[in-house]
């Protein structure tokens, strides 16, 4: 039964008892952050044994916002990020994933009757063009302004206030494909804001693509190497042309505030460039997504959101963005972004505001991580099947820590891991790998610190490489470019040059277990 809209999702989190509503009133400017953090960290000292991730807020008196309501931290716990995704377990998405990795070549007519539910199902996945919807409730082409929305200003330091959860939507110019990513949005006055799709994202391609082409019709066939160069030069800040020289024009964008969750999710799953997010969606709501079209952009936007954004980011304009409080846990420093130019708002009555807040983990993106390592284990180990589990620990911020576990056949085998995953899409950013044996619980990390720090000698067992590291690293030697390392503490074989003995763990033999298991009570410790 998946969720309409914002509010249907709103109202499943208040049956839930997920959800509190406040009305005494807050500031959009730092205090929702100050509020919202306290929630996710959990100190509110009710339940000290209990996992970080209090409710979600529903703020419904918002200073210098009258009759406006602030939605947050609706993704912020290990439960409520199952019942976004409708699951007991997150295992259970891994699980039909793997069902349609797992097709077999029907062996005959029962097979492929067996297969149509399963056909039927994908079917459920596809959006679906609708004419009209809630979110053209309201449709404003001129005299608006973003000043009307609660948009909050997260952490003291920030460069101003910021749309923190935005699905943007864009094309490639090419394929005509669209792509949803989440791209967090600095508001700089009421019709512009940044647009901070980093540079490895399909929204930054897609960007490149249409300069490609305005390189293309400026001067015909160009040369495609220096084009590149070029692109990227200026894509990045710099530029090899001069001023009269540079190719005009721009690329639409729409975007959306306040969605289902499903839709929402899909924004940042790091799925394959051309899988659109839409289709993800659909998959993850087993419902397909109703889409309008945009009034003022040729975009299609999900109908029952809140609030949509439409306009477009020139090609030849860039502006200083951030600094932004990031989930680094420090201030990402500021740097050159597009600038998107509002068009039209069309938006639904009463419009909720759909927003988060990022900082030192745990943190509400914090569980959207942990969804989207559950849920593309599944695709990693079509890749790299010796993978048995991973773990991304939320202090490692996604891109700073990967755990994984595999089962060793041939020697060298962690080392190729590493590689695998450097090589898998947004993986690459992994700024260190830990590869241990099969038998190590990665979700133990006092396990894993146990056994990678006594299984390694760090001189023969790490590995470092270079090549892109995410934007938000503070630390690499440029930005977007630096080192990474792999620590192979799988246990080292003869084949792999290691001859000395193996010591056994330490485990008591299970009859003295037994015998103490049965003399426990009468010893009185408990
Ligand atoms: C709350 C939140 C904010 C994010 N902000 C940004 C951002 O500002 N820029 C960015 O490039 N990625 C950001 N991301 C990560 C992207 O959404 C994620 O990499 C996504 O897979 C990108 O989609 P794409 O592969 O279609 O480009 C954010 C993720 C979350 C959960
Ligand atoms: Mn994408």
């Amino acid at each position: 039964m998946a969720y309409d809209d914002l509010r249907d999702w709103i109202a499943a989190l208040d049956r839930a008892g997920e959800l509190k509503k406040i009305r005494t009133e807050v500031d959009p400017i730092l205090e929702i952050t100050e509020i919202a953090d306290r929630v996710s960290k959990d100190v509110l000292g009710r339940n000290p044994a209990r996992q970080p991730g209090g409710p979600a807020l529903l703020f419904q008196n918002i200073k210098g916002h009258p009759g406006a309501q602030v939605l947050i931290n609706q993704f912020g716990s290990a439960r409520r990020m199952n019942l976004a995704l409708e699951v007991d377990k997150l295992d259970e998405v891994a699980d039909r994933i793997r069902q349609f990795i797992d097709v077999k070549s029907p062996q005959g007519f029962l097979d492929k009757v067996k297969m149509l539910p399963m056909l039927a199902e994908m079917g459920k996945f596809f959006p679906k063009t609708v004419s009209t919807g809630p979110c053209k409730e309201v449709i404003r082409r001129d005299n608006f302004s973003l000043d009307e929305f609660p948009i909050l200003q997260c952490w003291p330091k920030d460069a101003g206030r910021f749309i923190t959860l935005p699905c943007v939507v864009t094309r490639d110019p090419k394929t005509g494909k669209r792509n949803v990513g989440m791209y967090r949005m600095q508001v700089y006055d009421g019709q512009t804001t940044g647009m901070h799709w980093q540079r490895q994202k399909v929204g930054a391609e897609h960007y490149r693509e249409q300069m490609r082409a305005a390189e293309k019709n400026r001067v015909g066939t160009s040369d495609p190497a220096r084009a590149a160069v070029d692109i990227m030069a200026r894509s990045s800040g710099g530029s090899l042309l001069a001023e009269g020289e540079r190719p005009t024009g721009k690329m639409e964008v729409a975007v959306a505030i306040g969605t289902d969750p499903a839709i929402t999710f899909s924004a940042i799953v790091p799925a394959p460039p051309d899988v659109e997010e839409y289709l993800i969606a659909g998959f993850l709501r087993q419902k397909p997504v109703e889409l309008v079209t945009c009034e003022t952009v040729d975009l299609e936007v999900p109908a029952t959101a809140e609030i949509i954004l439409e306009g477009h980011v020139n090609l030849e304009e860039l502006k200083t963005e951030g600094p932004f409080g990031d989930h680094t846990g420090y201030y990402s420093l500021e740097d050159l972004y597009p600038v998107f130019h509002l068009t039209c708002i069309t938006h639904r009555k009463n419009p909720i505001y759909s927003t988060t807040i990022v900082g030192k983990p745990p943190m509400e993106d914090g569980w959207m991580g942990k969804a989207v390592e559950r849920i593309f284990l599944p695709l990693m180990k079509l890749t790299i099947p010796e993978i048995v589990d991973i773990n991304l620990p939320v202090e490692g911020v996604f891109h700073n820590l990967m755990i994984v576990s595999i089962k060793k056949s041939y020697p060298g085998q962690a080392r190729k891991v590493m590689n695998a995953v450097w090589s898998l899409g947004q993986a690459m950013f992994t700024k260190c790998i830990l590869v241990v044996d099969e038998d190590v619980n990665v979700q133990d990390v006092g396990e894993v610190t146990l056994k990678v720090l006594n299984h390694i000698d760090p001189e023969r067992d790490i590995q470092f490489t270079l090549g892109p590291v995410d934007s938000l690293d503070h630390a690499s030697r440029l930005p977007n470019y630096g080192s990474k390392m792999g620590i192979d503490a799988t246990r080292k074989w003869p084949s792999e040059g290691f001859t000395r003995p193996w010591p056994d763990e330490i485990l008591m033999d299970e009859k003295t277990k037994a015998l103490v298991d049965k003399k426990w009570k009468e010893l009185g410790i408990e």
